[in-house]
């Protein structure tokens, strides 16, 4: 379902609640918090927003809390950095580390899937 609303970022996967955890930023070791957020895949970003966006209102710049750039960036599994099950870990190009986190398999592969085909499209364009 990817689809381009006139001039705003072509929009991957629309908006979902996954838990999120910031545990490094710029290579330095972050408290682990882990937080619901509404997240969006764009062409080339991640966007994280506290509260559920209408489809209208997806574009960066608009109460968006974080925006993640995925260009450069690195993506893996892991069972280490955390109790929880179906975690994967997003690495940008800056050195910032975030934790991705749902109960369900199949939304934690479909978003997986989706961010590394967008890290890859983004790395090469
Ligand atoms: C952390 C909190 C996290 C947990 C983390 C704890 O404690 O319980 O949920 O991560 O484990 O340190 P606090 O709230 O006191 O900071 P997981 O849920 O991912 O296991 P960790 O230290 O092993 O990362």
């Amino acid at each position: 379902n990817v689809f381009s609303t006139g001039g705003e970022p072509l929009v991957q996967l629309k908006g979902e609640h996954l838990n999120v955890a910031k545990i490094s930023e710029g290579g330095k070791k972050q408290r682990k918090n882990w937080t619901l957020m509404w997240t969006v895949l764009t062409s080339d970003q991640l966007l994280f927003y506290k509260e559920r966006q209408q489809e209208t209102s997806q574009k960066p710049g608009n109460k968006t809390d974080v925006v993640l750039p995925l260009c450069g960036g690195v993506i893996e599994w892991t069972t280490e950095k955390s109790s929880r099950k179906n975690v994967f870990q997003i690495t940008t190009n800056t050195g910032s580390e975030y934790l991705l986190q749902t109960d369900s398999y199949s939304t934690a592969s479909k978003w997986f899937d989706a961010i590394r085909k967008t890290i890859d499209s983004s790395t090469k364009a």
